[in-house]
């Protein structure tokens, strides 16, 4: 099996960290994004949307969305906690899953592009219409999920889930793109438990630096 990714990506990581929490070893295929490989003909035939993450199986079955690769993954090893048997658990996941696609992951990626990627691709200042968009959402999600967080160390049941890979995705990003995370001290708590994660140890951009 093959992942095109990049590294720094939030989208990418999630994916490669559950592969690694399941014991999965894909081929890893360097897509950079600032020298705009992803504009290449041959990535565009798997992905259209030229979008990393993509995944190639090993019989040429081809999967773009993260979420979607990271379902995809975990029931191809079925009965793994990572994504539960249980029909609740498992409704419970997807609805973070969700709510990571609709709000919380719009969120983050304000800052991330405001900060982080304006910066390196000398695309300007940080437009304060912008921040100020992001400050309302991320404060207002936050909030949502530091409440969750109160008395569980995981999103969703006793283990974590592809829940906590997605939503703890973008949370690398936190200090250097400036996102107002200080006040809530369940999330800080809750992403060192991802942290300390061996698959997100793996993960990590700086491995493949
Ligand atoms: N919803 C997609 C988002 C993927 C995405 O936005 N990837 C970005 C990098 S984080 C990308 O490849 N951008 C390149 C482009 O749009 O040309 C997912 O979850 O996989």
């Amino acid at each position: 099996m093959k992942l095109y990714h990049f590294p720094p990506s939030p989208n990418s990581r999630r994916v490669l960290a559950v592969a690694y929490h399941l014991g999965l070893d894909p081929e890893l295929i360097d897509v950079s994004l600032p020298k705009g490989e992803q504009m290449k003909p041959d990535f565009i035939a798997l992905n259209p949307n030229h979008k990393i993450p993509t995944f190639v199986d090993d019989d040429g079955f081809t999967l773009w969305e993260s979420t979607a690769i990271m379902q995809y993954l975990a029931n191809r090893e079925s009965a793994h906690t990572l994504y539960s048997n249980d029909l609740r658990q498992q409704a419970d996941i997807n609805r973070w899953l969700a709510w990571n696609l609709s709000h919380w992951s719009p969120a983050c990626g304000i800052y991330v592009f405001e900060y982080l990627i304006k910066n390196f691709f000398k695309l300007g200042d940080p437009d304060p219409d912008e921040l100020e968009k992001g400050d309302e959402l991320f404060l207002r999600f936050a909030e949502v999920l530091d409440d969750h967080l109160s008395d569980r160390k995981w999103l969703v049941g006793d283990d974590v889930t592809l829940a906590d890979y997605a939503v703890g995705s973008f949370l690398d990003h936190a200090k250097v793109a400036r996102m107002p995370i200080e006040g809530f001290k369940q999330i800080q708590r809750w992403y060192a438990g991802i942290e300390s994660l061996d698959a997100w140890q793996r993960s990590a951009p700086s491995n493949f630096m």
